[in-house]
């Protein structure tokens, strides 16, 4: 067999044909090596339609690569020769092709980086590892942008990447004259007869036999298969994302923050499966976006809102992932050590909040980001969940979580573990807040209104508990001390009722 130059190892969430390692290469001389490993698809237990997904849009990637002339040696799960781990897979295509070099391009996940730097030593061939130039802002731009500051604050960052990127400028100046219009997007969402739906795609055959695949070999792990309704091409990413424009985007300012019964997606874009495994492109959605304000189909605080999600928060949390990894994944800020409960996979739970967001999880592997935030996150935090643990659960159930993105928003954002890097206070909240932004309390067997006792929201007692377990840590945030202050002005009887409340409900966890 003719001696192969380069090896591209093109990994499940680099689906972009101008990805580096492959606008670096030739197709007469290179040859692309896919596979789909078990152990990528058991680290931790993904959600059956995250794999199924991830899977069917690898093998309809294949495809495009082929069609555009490249050699590809795609591997499925269970074929001859399929190994189970990226070292394995790549010392049988080495025996295989005799490379010249290895070529790939930077992964997503610190973990798969320490394999890939083995590889020179493993196989004794030269291992090029190019940067994803997927994002708008580098992990070595977005360390010397963290050198050169005091605090890392996500809106000093958001604003460089829109002058950077001439997003929604006029000049040096913001559109509008105003960087954030996050204030005006905290509406209460009515219910809504047109209520916008993501674009649903029919199952063609490669995804059909994916299913199967599933679930044959994955039928155990968390979540329902079917329906199955996600895009798995370039062309389905776009036409979703096109629908999301037309339908949603003018609303979705508005209702950012809005929760509503029997309503998983709202005007939120659900897309963010299709721009992490590299189907759709980050500034080219948001170019789309503003192009949209301009031509007056969309108003400035829908526009702003969902561009600031894209080149500020998803490039931000980047960003601190490469700045502290490794060792962020183990920060633990409040000590928290509870086991995760069960019903964070089972749904059982009279807290009627807390089971809308895992049942839709469960069905869609899809949860917007308030629900993620406020309702199973913030649980987690006020209950004083293991941060380890609850990060392991949000990377396994959603379909867009892969390292990189859901560590800083778990651990950083949503559980104040990293003790203030990242979220200026903890994201905790009593029941008065979801009962503010949804409709839930109205059906729960808890009343919102009630701080202690039996049929009292457990998000009040231990909303104060959280306050008063960690009130050395929290006292000194100007944001917080407010709170601390009310919590000290309860009366003695009041406080013994909260700790009761909490300690009742903990342990019936
Ligand atoms: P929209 O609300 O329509 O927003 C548009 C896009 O903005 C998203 O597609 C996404 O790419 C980006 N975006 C919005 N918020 C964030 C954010 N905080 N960080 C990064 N990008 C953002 N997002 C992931 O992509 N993967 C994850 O694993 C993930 N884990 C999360 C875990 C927790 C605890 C929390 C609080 C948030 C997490 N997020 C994660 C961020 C956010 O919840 C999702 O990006 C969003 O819900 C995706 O749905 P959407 O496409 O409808 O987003
Ligand atoms: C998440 C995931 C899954 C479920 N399966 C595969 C796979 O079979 N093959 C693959 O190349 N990648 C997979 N991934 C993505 C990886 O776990 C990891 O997130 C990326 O390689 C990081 O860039
Ligand atoms: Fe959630 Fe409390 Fe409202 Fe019930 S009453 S839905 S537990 S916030």
């Amino acid at each position: 067999m003719e001696r192969v130059r380069h090896l591209i190892v093109v990994l499940g969430d680099q689906l972009t044909p101008t990805l580096a390692s492959l606008a670096a290469a030739d197709p007469a001389r290179d040859r692309v090596l896919m596979a789909e490993l078990h152990d990528e698809a058991t680290y931790v237990p993904h959600h059956k339609k995250k794999i199924a997904f991830l899977f069917s849009a690898m093998r309809h990637f294949a495809d495009e690569l082929r069609a555009a002339g490249w050699t590809v040696d795609y591997v499925k799960l269970g074929s001859p020769g399929n190994q189970p781990s990226f070292s394995a897979q790549l010392a049988q295509a080495i025996a295989a092709h005799r490379p010249e070099r290895i070529r790939v391009t930077a992964p997503g996940e610190w973990r798969v980086l320490q394999e890939i730097l083995g590889w020179e030593a493993l196989f004794s061939i030269p291992v090029d590892v190019l940067p994803d130039d997927r994002f708008v802002c580098s992990a070595p731009a977005f360390r010397a942008w963290a050198n050169s500051r005091t605090s890392l604050r996500m809106e000093y960052f958001y604003r460089e990447m829109r002058r950077q990127t001439g997003l929604l400028m006029d000049g040096d100046a913001p559109a509008g004259g105003q960087w954030n219009f996050d204030s005006e997007n905290r509406k209460t969402a009515p219910d809504d007869l047109f209520m916008p739906r993501p674009k649903v795609f029919d199952p063609d055959a490669i995804t059909r036999e994916v299913l199967s695949l599933v679930e044959a070999r994955f039928g155990h792990h968390f979540g329902d298969l079917t329906p199955f309704w996600f895009g798995v091409t370039r062309a389905d990413a776009e036409a979703a994302f096109d629908a999301f424009v037309d339908r949603a985007l003018p609303r979705f300012g508005d209702y950012q923050d809005a929760m509503l019964r029997g309503e998983p997606f709202l005007y939120h874009a659900v897309i963010s499966q299709y721009l992490n495994c590299g189907l759709l492109d980050p500034l080219r959605v948001c170019r789309r976006v503003d192009a949209a304000y301009r031509a007056g189909s969309v108003p400035l605080n829908a526009a702003e809102g969902f561009i600031r999600q894209i080149i500020g928060w998803r490039e931000y949390v980047r960003g601190i992932y490469w700045l502290k990894m490794p060792g962020y994944e183990r920060s633990n800020f409040f000590s928290h050590t509870r086991d995760l409960p069960d019903f964070y996979w089972s749904g059982d739970t009279e807290m009627a909040c807390v089971r809308a967001a895992v049942t839709q999880t469960r069905e869609q592997a899809y949860a917007h980001h308030i629900q993620r935030l406020m309702i199973t996150g913030n649980f987690a935090l006020l209950a004083g969940i293991d941060p380890h643990a609850l990060h392991e659960w949000y990377l396994s159930v959603y379909a867009d979580a892969y390292e990189w993105v859901e560590l800083p928003n778990t651990v950083g954002m949503s559980q104040f573990a990293d003790g203030g890097l990242l979220a200026s206070k903890p994201y905790a909240a009593s029941g008065a807040y979801i009962n503010r932004m949804s409709n839930y309390c109205a059906s729960c067997a808890f009343d919102v209104k009630q701080r202690t006792g039996p049929r009292a929201c457990p998000f009040n007692a231990l909303y104060w508990d959280f306050i008063a377990r960690n009130r050395q840590q929290i006292a000194g945030n100007p944001r917080m001390a407010q709170m601390v202050r009310t919590y000290d002005n309860f009366a003695a009887d009041e406080k013994t009722r909260i700790g009761e409340s909490a300690a009742t409900f903990l342990a019936s966890l």
